[in-house]
């Protein structure tokens, strides 16, 4: 892996097993001190922090579209209530009618839709997998806000505190909350739920699972900057941190500002909160012509985070020693990437390559 590790050489990254505290040697020393180093440097200095759980009254309905008879679909309201200010959230829960319990994904959709663009309903209901969808704005608005929806229950009244959750942190919750309730279902299998979303959503379905040790899997579709792509030497023509913060600033804690001209000065960079995944499984998407998300820096994440699943004895990202080529699904590992031909969206064929990837993984867990 020489020309990989000089590649990674040349980023100057932090050693994602390292803290001020020495470096560990075995996975436990990993989880006992350096995973809560990493998540607490996540949530202090990129997206900031939810002071509490609040647990909803949850409601269902069944609706009338079943898809040919193949799947139940059903819309899932959930109310959370503090202060006396109440806020409700719908999520559509598609589940496959054949003999269960059925792996699920989380999805953090842009758009309420049932099927919809990002979502290929039917061929998910064919490969036995149920889907339990939310659109991002209904937990709370895509904007500066802090007033709105489950923000409004949460947030500081006036200027964030520097350390105070951002959009991306609220949207993650929600999918904890999702994770909740779909292991109080049978139809749910409780080891093979994960979380998927594309772009400002992949970088909350990494951020979601970072959080929540409770997710099998987490599919980060195009995610980018504060996703899965490097801060450090990042591409030329790859988005900035100075260029997020600028057009949205309410997306994160306000102590990321600091870094707009100096991710070096980060004490993370975006392979350790990557790394908050291990041992799961991680799968990373991302798209040949998509070079505002910086394709070889979200590959270089999961080679650099992959010590940590050396760790668990595991198989980080199996790759040859060479950056990827357009078409090449790395699945081989616990940590996945995938390079499509095309721009940057959550296409069918991100989909295809998810499900052949976990499939494949599924089966050689049954050799193990
Ligand atoms: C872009 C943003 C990206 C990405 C994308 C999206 O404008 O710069 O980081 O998140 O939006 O979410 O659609």
């Amino acid at each position: 892996m020489n020309y990989l590790k000089s590649l990674l050489a040349a980023r100057s990254l932090p050693d994602v097993l390292e803290t001020p505290d020495g470096r560990a040697a075995t996975a436990a020393e990993w989880e006992s001190r350096v995973r809560p180093y990493w998540r607490k440097q996540m949530l202090t200095h990129i997206y900031g922090q939810l002071p509490q759980v609040l647990t909803p009254t949850v409601t269902t309905e069944v609706n009338q579209i079943d898809f040919a008879g193949k799947a139940t679909w059903e819309t899932v309201h959930f109310t959370f209530e503090k202060d006396g200010k109440a806020h409700t959230v719908p999520a559509q829960m598609v589940t496959p009618k054949g003999e269960g319990p059925h792996p699920f994904f989380i999805l953090l959709n842009f758009r309420p839709e049932v099927p919809d663009r990002y979502w290929p309903t039917e061929e998910l209901i064919d490969a036995g997998y149920g889907v339990f969808g939310v659109c991002y704005q209904d937990v709370t608005a895509d904007d500066g806000d802090f007033q709105s929806g489950l923000a409004g229950l949460f947030a500081t009244e006036g200027e964030r505190r520097p350390d105070e959750a951002g959009k991306l942190t609220y949207w993650a919750y929600m999918a904890s909350r999702m994770m909740d309730y779909l292991l109080t279902r049978q139809e749910a299998d409780p080891k093979r739920i994960g979380v998927i979303g594309h772009s400002r959503l992949g970088k909350t379905a990494q951020l979601a699972a970072a959080l929540d040790e409770r997710f099998a899997f987490a599919c980060v579709n195009g995610s980018g900057t504060a996703g899965a792509a490097l801060a450090r030497g990042r591409d030329a023509a790859a988005e900035s941190i100075r260029a997020i913060c600028t057009r949205f600033p309410y997306w994160f804690a306000p102590n990321y500002y600091k870094y707009m001209d100096a991710p070096e000065a980060l004490p993370l960079d975006q392979h350790c909160v990557a790394a908050l995944i291990a041992p799961r499984r991680l799968l990373v998407g991302a798209a040949v012509e998509d070079l505002w998300a910086d394709t070889s820096g979200q590959f270089l994440t999961c080679v650099a985070a992959s010590p940590v699943w050396e760790l668990y004895g595991k198989r980080g990202l199996v790759t040859p020693d060479a950056l990827p080529s357009v078409g090449d699904v790395l699945g081989e590992g616990g940590v996945c990437f995938h390079l499509r031909a095309g721009k940057h969206y959550l296409s069918r064929t991100d989909w295809l390559s998810y499900l052949k990837t976990l499939s494949s993984i599924a089966e050689n867990g049954k050799k193990e």
